[in-house]
């Protein structure tokens, strides 16, 4: 089958659908500079393998090189801007509003695209907090207002003087449960799930799609690999860059329309 018609027959899906969930990862950033959570890293960091840096253990045994490896992807992604595949999905939500994305990713992309209500599973990479939570799960802390000396790592936290680290989900910590909760709901609901720009390796959020589908729902995937782990349980695989495909399945949903 022809992509042009692909794209038509996921418009229809997603025209007839009584709810619709979408669940992206790192693939949706990737057309506005974002290196995907498994591109290989640049420099001093090439010889890392990330998920052996996002976990509490590499922080306790290392933290200045982990607070680095932050800091590092925190500069990497400050320029970054939305790109046409997040504004194809604000677009889709105006006109779909019950519409939810479910992201597993740590930048801030779906929101200044204008989506709204994101249910964000692994935090935000542009927040911090004290690694103890000190004042209460989480204790967020602005280190704009710390004044400290930024070769040693981590600052202290203004509140018990132990480590800030990055509000992100680490391999090895469970979700927040007011997210999970959130797409649960989503999902005990959802007859059709786009899944963007993942690979599909890392639970649960990898397990959600599932749930759709166990329930008879639809599953539509766009990604340029086409052996993610998701394709196997995909009824439409859309081959190809989330930035192209979205607006040009939004495109066909205006001209049906
Ligand atoms: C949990 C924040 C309960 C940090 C992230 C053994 C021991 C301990 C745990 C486990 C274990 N086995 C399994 C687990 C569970 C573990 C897990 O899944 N591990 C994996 C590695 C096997 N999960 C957890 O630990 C989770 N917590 O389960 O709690 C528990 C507790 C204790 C013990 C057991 C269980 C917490 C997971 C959260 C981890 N934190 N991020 C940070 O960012 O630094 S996850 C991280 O990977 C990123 O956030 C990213 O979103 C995520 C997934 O990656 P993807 O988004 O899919 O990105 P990826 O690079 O893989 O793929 C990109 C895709 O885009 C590709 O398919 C590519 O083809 C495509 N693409 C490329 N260009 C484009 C594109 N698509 C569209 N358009 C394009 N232009």
């Amino acid at each position: 089958m022809s992509m042009d018609e692909l794209i038509k027959r996921t418009s229809n899906h997603i025209r007839t659908a009584r709810q619709l969930a979408v669940l992206t990862g790192a693939g949706v950033s990737k057309e506005s500079g974002v290196p995907t959570f498994r591109d290989a890293q640049e420099g001093l960091w090439a010889q890392f393998d990330p998920t052996q840096l996002a976990t509490p253990f590499a922080f306790m045994e290392n933290p200045k090189l982990v607070w680095d490896f932050y800091e590092y992807r925190r500069e990497r992604m400050r320029p970054a801007q939305p790109n046409p595949g997040h504004y194809a999905l604000a677009e889709l939500q105006r006109r779909y509003p019950s519409l939810r994305i479910i992201t597993q990713n740590v930048d801030d992309l779906h929101e200044r695209a204008g989506s709204t209500e994101v249910i964000r599973l692994h935090g935000n990479i542009a927040g911090n907090k004290c690694f103890f939570n000190c004042q209460g799960d989480p204790t967020p802390v602005d280190v704009s207002q710390i004044e400290w000396d930024k070769t040693s790592g981590p600052p202290p936290c203004p509140h018990c003087g132990k480590w800030v680290r990055p509000s992100v989900v680490w391999f090895g910590e469970m979700l927040p449960s007011e997210q999970v909760r959130r797409a649960k709901e989503l999902l005990n609901s959802a007859d059709l799930i786009l899944v963007v720009g993942t690979s599909g390796l890392v639970s649960p959020a990898a397990d959600m799609p599932y749930l759709v589908k166990q329930r008879g729902g639809v599953v539509i995937e766009i990604n340029p690999d086409s052996s993610s782990a998701i394709a196997r349980i995909a009824d439409i695989h859309l081959q190809g860059p989330s930035g192209e495909i979205l607006p040009q399945v939004l495109a066909a949903l205006l001209d049906a329309s």
